[in-house]
């Protein structure tokens, strides 16, 4: 099965969880709108979207295409490609829970994305600073602790030689909470740093995640893009205190 991915190039922003997902499982995939062509770039996406009349029509990307089947949201898909590529437990429950992370991790995002847009995605970040500094102010001290937090305990309820969320069997949800890591530190160092001590576990499974071969490997190549201003972790100098 070759995949093709429809996300919006130049960030890795939601579509980021789906290409960790893909490429930890060696799929052979397209990442289509960073394509040229008349069949890439945000075209190809656009007319998707635009495509009403499709028999399940998405609303937003990230958007997988498996054959016949278009996919969106981003937990959705995880789903999909978890029971796919052996990234998720095969019984009923162990699915659900993984699925049940993903949405905690997708409830994060959508909060962290608030953080630079707390008044709406209609405005730049330029025009909602000030609602931006006191969104963020909150979410570093209470949003940002209680998520983390969350995490870290799931994980300090198995032994340091089971290092994944699941315990000693890994899923999809630790790549995720790999790009949560990394996003996190690198949109709030700051308060990252304070507060690093009391996520010693998620600290030491993302740098395992990143140590697996071919994560490393996709981590090291063009593919993989780097967090920016644009994206849904963005780092910037007045939001830190
Ligand atoms: N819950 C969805 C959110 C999808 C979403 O918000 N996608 C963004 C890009 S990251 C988008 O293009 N949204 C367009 C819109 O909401 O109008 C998911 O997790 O996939």
């Amino acid at each position: 099965m070759k995949y093709q991915l429809l996300y919006w190039p130049g960030i890795p922003g939601r579509g980021e969880f789906v290409r960790l997902a893909l490429e930890e499982a060696g799929a052979v995939y397209r990442d289509v709108a960073r394509e040229p062509g008349p069949d890439g770039g945000t075209g190809a996406l656009l007319r998707l979207l635009a495509a009403r009349h499709a028999s399940r029509p998405p609303f937003a990307p990230p958007i997988l295409i498996a054959g016949r089947q278009v996919i969106a949201q981003t937990a959705n898909i995880l789903l999909y490609l978890g029971a796919r590529h052996r990234l998720a437990p095969a019984d009923e429950a162990g699915r659900l829970w993984v699925h049940q992370l993903q949405l905690t991790v997708a409830d994060l995002v959508a909060e962290v994305h608030d953080t630079h847009h707390p008044l709406g995605i209609g405005l730049y970040y330029e025009q909602q600073k000030a609602a931006a500094r006191r969104r963020t102010a909150e979410f570093r001290r209470e949003r940002l602790p209680k998520f983390l937090g969350y995490f870290e305990a799931l994980l300090r309820r198995h032994p340091r030689d089971a290092p994944y969320v699941l315990g000693r069997r890994f899923c999809y949800a630790d790549l995720s909470l790999f790009q949560i890591v990394t996003g996190l530190e690198y949109a709030f160092p700051r308060a990252f740093k304070a507060q690093a001590r009391r996520y010693a576990r998620l600290r030491s499974l993302a740098a395992r995640i990143a140590g697996r071969p071919r994560i490393a490997t996709y981590l090291a190549s063009p593919r993989r893009i780097p967090f920016n201003e644009d994206g849904i972790f963005r780092h910037y100098p007045a939001l830190q205190r």
